[in-house]
């Protein structure tokens, strides 16, 4: 390790309103081009301090989210001896959500309309990078008390599966074209301009649904994509 620890990494992505949201050892090679790397660092957003420090920091270019996240990132890694990584980089696209169960374990799950939720923040967070170090660096302490079943696991009624007004969720996984037409047409309105309605319909995080400039943003770039 460098003369920089996790502490600090948490602290100063925490300034740029980025979360680093868990870490871990990795022996090498088995999660997707990972090799070598043995400490993997996952950071992401979740809250509304992300939306605020990008709104500060936005310029005027094509992806400003993911070079916003790049100009915090790279540097860091650099510090780090180690190299970042990105979720849009791809394809071959990194395994980001199974990263993020290694690196918060008993945090999150995977919901049944894909996304992971997590039990604070529930569907309204994401993963922004990730940082590859040299090394077993000490890991930062898992959160406490956090043993009890959560989220999907206790809900009966999955009210985010009934949510959507195409049924893009279905037995046969995410109908993507159908989301996508739905989100683009005049009927699509509250998704496009409030999010997707699926993430609203979950009980869990509501305090941490994306505010309607950061919802409308993500909604039009997945339009875009
Ligand atoms: C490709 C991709 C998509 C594709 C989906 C393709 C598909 N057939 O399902 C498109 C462009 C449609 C998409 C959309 C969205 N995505 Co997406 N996507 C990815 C990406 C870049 C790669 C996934 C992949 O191919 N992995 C490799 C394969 C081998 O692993 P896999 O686990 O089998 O991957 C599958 C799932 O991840 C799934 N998937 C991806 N996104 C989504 C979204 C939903 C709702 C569902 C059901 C499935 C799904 O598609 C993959 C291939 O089948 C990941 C980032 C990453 N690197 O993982 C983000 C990622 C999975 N997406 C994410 C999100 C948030 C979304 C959106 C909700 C964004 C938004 N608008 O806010 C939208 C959904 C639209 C909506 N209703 O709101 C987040 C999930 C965070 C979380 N809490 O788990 C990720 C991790 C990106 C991030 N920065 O955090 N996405």
């Amino acid at each position: 390790m460098g003369c920089i620890d996790i502490g600090q990494i948490a602290r100063r992505l925490a300034a740029e309103g980025l979360k680093l949201r868990g870490a871990f050892h990795d022996g090498g090679g088995h999660d997707g081009g990972l090799a070598g790397a043995r400490t993997i660092l996952v950071i992401g957003n979740a809250g509304p301090a992300f939306w605020q420090a990008f709104s500060r920091h936005r310029r005027e270019e094509d992806n400003p989210m993911d070079r916003w996240v790049r100009r915090i990132v790279d540097p860091l890694a650099a510090e780090c001896g180690g190299r970042a990584r990105y979720p849009s980089d791809g394809p071959p696209y990194l395994p980001m959500q199974k990263l993020a169960l290694r690196a918060e374990p008993g945090q999150a799950m995977p919901s049944p309309i894909g996304l992971l939720m997590h039990r604070r923040y529930g569907l309204w967070h994401a993963y922004r990078a990730v940082i590859e170090c040299p090394g077993h660096w000490p890991l930062p302490d898992p959160p406490a008390g956090d043993a009890e079943m959560f989220g999907c696991d206790v809900c009966a009624d999955r009210p985010c599966l009934h949510a959507c007004p195409v049924r893009a969720f279905g037995a046969d996984g995410y109908d993507v074209a159908a989301c996508r037409g739905h989100v683009a047409s005049k009927k699509g309105r509250p998704c496009l301009a409030g999010g997707c309605l699926c993430r609203h319909a979950c009980p869990v995080g509501q305090d941490y649904a994306y505010p309607p400039g950061q919802a409308h943003f993500h909604m039009q770039s997945f339009l875009g994509r």
